[in-house]
């Protein structure tokens, strides 16, 4: 072989295994995903559950200014939980049987810290306080009077919750209250909101009074890492709202998280775990569950029992209204 043709191979041939080599460690470096890498860096983005405009607008607003993911949150849903007319959420929440109002709520951030509160009287911004739980006690999880003392050291204000118009309500319903539990779809309105932010950070939070006129001391599944809500920063993020203890039974948000995880998109392993609650449950028709998640790549999805449920998707200074996709289709 003349020798500039042997050096013209050689050179092709070393081209060839250089790039040979780079394709084979870019296919080893990239992600095990089903996740476009098109789709990797989204912009901000907000969801709660139900049709909670200003909530989810403060929530995306704040992530337009570079908030952190679970500061976001915790703004959005502040405004719930000060707004007396949602009577599911915070001041002005419907009570127990006993007519006190307890209040359940928890956050996780996206380091896969968490922190929970449970049967809160006389505190108002919840998700604040079980932020609080986080990051200023050794736990994770604060209940009812001691949650309370928590609050007042951390500085927040004791405030009344039951409304006028709760009370009147409550007492009305007490006229023919059997004192059983009572689980109607329209005890609804918790507000579940997951975030974001513009670093691709994930976190989220759940803030409820949980079920109308439920017995004194019980507790959802919204407080509860892993049913109400759960985080993985690496994955994604669920959160839930319905009937607490059929999505306690399927710790439903940590099921949503291990199917996207699995490779599942945010809408089938929404439709995943609304099905297994379905299988689980004979009594399905008699109450609602629903789920929202995201994942990494900024994609949502919903899924409930019952046509019905709503959530909203702030992103790109858009706050959207979407129907869920839902199970039960010969109503
Ligand atoms: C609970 N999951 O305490 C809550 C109730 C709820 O919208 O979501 N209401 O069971």
């Amino acid at each position: 072989m003349k020798r500039r043709k042997f050096l013209k191979n050689a050179t092709l041939s070393t081209v060839a295994l250089t790039s040979a080599a780079t394709i084979l460690a870019c296919a080893e470096e990239s992600p095990k995903t089903n996740i476009s890498p098109t789709k990797l860096k989204p912009s901000p983005i907000a969801i709660c559950t139900w049709g909670f405009v200003d909530a989810n607008a403060e929530a995306g607003k704040a992530l337009s200014k570079n908030a952190k993911a679970l500061d976001a949150a915790i703004t959005g849903v502040a405004t719930e939980e000060a707004d007396i007319k949602n009577t599911t959420v915070g001041k002005g929440a419907t009570p127990n049987r006993d007519g006190q109002v307890t209040l359940d709520a928890c956050v996780m951030d996206s380091n896969g810290n968490c922190g929970s509160v449970l049967c809160v009287e006389n505190i108002v911004h919840v998700a604040a306080l079980a932020k609080q739980v986080m990051t200023e006690t050794p736990h994770v999880i604060l209940a009812g009077k001691g949650a309370e003392e928590f609050a007042y050291q951390q500085g927040f204000k004791k405030e009344n919750l039951l409304t006028q118009d709760r009370k009147k309500a409550w007492e009305e319903w007490k006229k023919t209250s059997k004192y059983q539990p009572i689980i109607n779809i329209e005890n609804h309105d918790t507000i579940g909101l997951l975030t974001l932010d513009i670093e691709g950070d994930i976190a989220g939070t759940c803030t409820t009074s949980g079920l109308a006129y439920k017995m004194n001391g019980r507790v959802g599944d919204s407080p509860i890492i892993g049913s109400g809500l759960f985080v993985d920063n690496d994955i994604g993020a669920a959160v839930a709202t319905g009937l607490g203890e059929a999505i306690l039974k399927s710790v439903g948000s940590f099921l949503i998280v291990e199917l996207m995880r699995q490779g599942k998109t945010p809408q089938e392993a929404c439709e995943e775990a609304i099905k297994r609650i379905v299988s689980k449950n004979s009594n399905y028709k008699e109450f609602q569950a629903a789920f929202i998640a995201i994942n990494k790549a900024g994609e949502i999805g919903a899924y409930c029992i019952h046509k019905g449920f709503a959530y909203m998707k702030y992103q790109d200074g858009e706050n959207t209204r979407i129907e869920a996709d839902y199970f039960v289709k010969d109503a």
